[in-house]
């Protein structure tokens, strides 16, 4: 556990950590840049419930006020929602500059793991994960989040990668950096809105207690973080031909204008939402509760292993 001054956990994450009882870190960058109001806060205050029904603690992370904050109470998550893109988008690069700006800002995954494990946070559950951009081959543009991901012990639950991205590439740059992609319960890496994009996983964990094995072992070696790849339930899916014309559609409106850098997600995102007249959003939202069902049974498992 790092000590640093601008770290504030509230009391019910500390007691929870010092007890030993299991714990689930949540982003923000999700409430602020990834969902309009007001459904960014139904869903905020709907995983947090989640969490609790799943028998662990959250501990929703954000830059607030200029304080790196473990542990929100319901105004924090109606201010975030309700300030939404005018807050900050706070990438690594960005904390230090914002933590003495006195700044508000949504965490990304990279930023939020950065918290988590300051504090103590072995699980973290999102929507997706930030990777390698279409064309990143002239534009550079990869997500903070997988450098993060290969430095940072923290086992990150999502439902793979939204196709904004090259899944491929994501996944190569994955490899590269030594982090483990487990899917839980599938061979197939899935597509956020889908539940296959069409890549294998190396490896498969089909119990919240095998996951929870992982990551002590994971953890024990001094490696990084662990991406645990969980498929949005059939029911909630997308079709995956609409997905696909919708995203290619969304692609092309941001490259005409001119759209680039770390709006990009964000206007990628509404986009969709606009040209799918919300369908994207309520599919987004299931599977952000699903991938917290499975972190919170997960966070349930290691807390059991490490009272044994
Ligand atoms: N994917 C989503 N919703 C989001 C994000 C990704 O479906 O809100 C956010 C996450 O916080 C992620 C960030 O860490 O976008 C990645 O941004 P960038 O591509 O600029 O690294
Ligand atoms: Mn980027």
């Amino acid at each position: 556990m790092a000590s640093f001054q601008s770290l504030a956990i509230s009391t019910e994450v500390a007691d929870a950590l010092a007890a030993g009882q299991p714990v689930v870190a949540l982003e923000s960058t999700i409430i602020t840049h990834g969902m309009p109001y007001p459904q960014n806060l139904a869903m905020a205050r709907g995983v947090e419930a989640i969490t609790r029904a799943g028998g662990a603690v959250p501990a929703t992370i954000a830059i607030m006020d200029g304080a790196f904050r473990v542990g929100l109470v319901d105004a924090d998550l109606e201010r975030l929602a309700e300030t939404g893109a005018r807050a900050a988008k706070a990438s690594r690069r960005d904390v230090a500059a914002l933590l003495n700006a006195g700044a508000t800002a949504g965490t990304t995954v990279a930023t939020t793991m950065q918290a988590a494990e300051m504090a103590g946070i072995a699980l973290f559950a999102t929507g997706g994960i930030g990777g390698v951009h279409r064309g990143a081959e002239l534009s550079f543009d990869i997500s903070a989040d997988l450098e993060e991901l290969s430095r940072t012990p923290v086992a990150v639950v999502c439902a793979g990668a939204k196709s904004i991205l090259d899944i491929g590439k994501t996944l190569e740059v994955l490899e590269t950096r030594g982090v483990p992609v487990i899917g839980y319960g599938t061979d197939d890496f899935p597509a956020f809105w889908t539940r296959s994009s069409g890549h294998k996983v190396d490896h498969r964990l089909d119990t919240p207690e095998a996951v929870a094995a992982l990551i002590e072992t994971q953890f024990s070696l001094g490696m990084g973080g662990i991406l645990i790849a969980n498929p949005i339930l059939a029911a909630d899916a997308l079709d995956p031909q609409m997905i696909e014309t919708t995203i290619a559609a969304a692609i092309a409106d941001g490259e005409r204008g001119g759209v680039s850098g770390k709006a990009l997600t964000p206007y990628l995102l509404s986009r969709i939402f606009e040209l799918t007249h919300g369908k994207s959003l309520v599919s987004n939202i299931a599977l952000v509760e699903n991938n917290v069902r499975v972190a919170a049974a997960i966070a349930v498992a290691l807390a059991a292993r490490r009272r044994q």
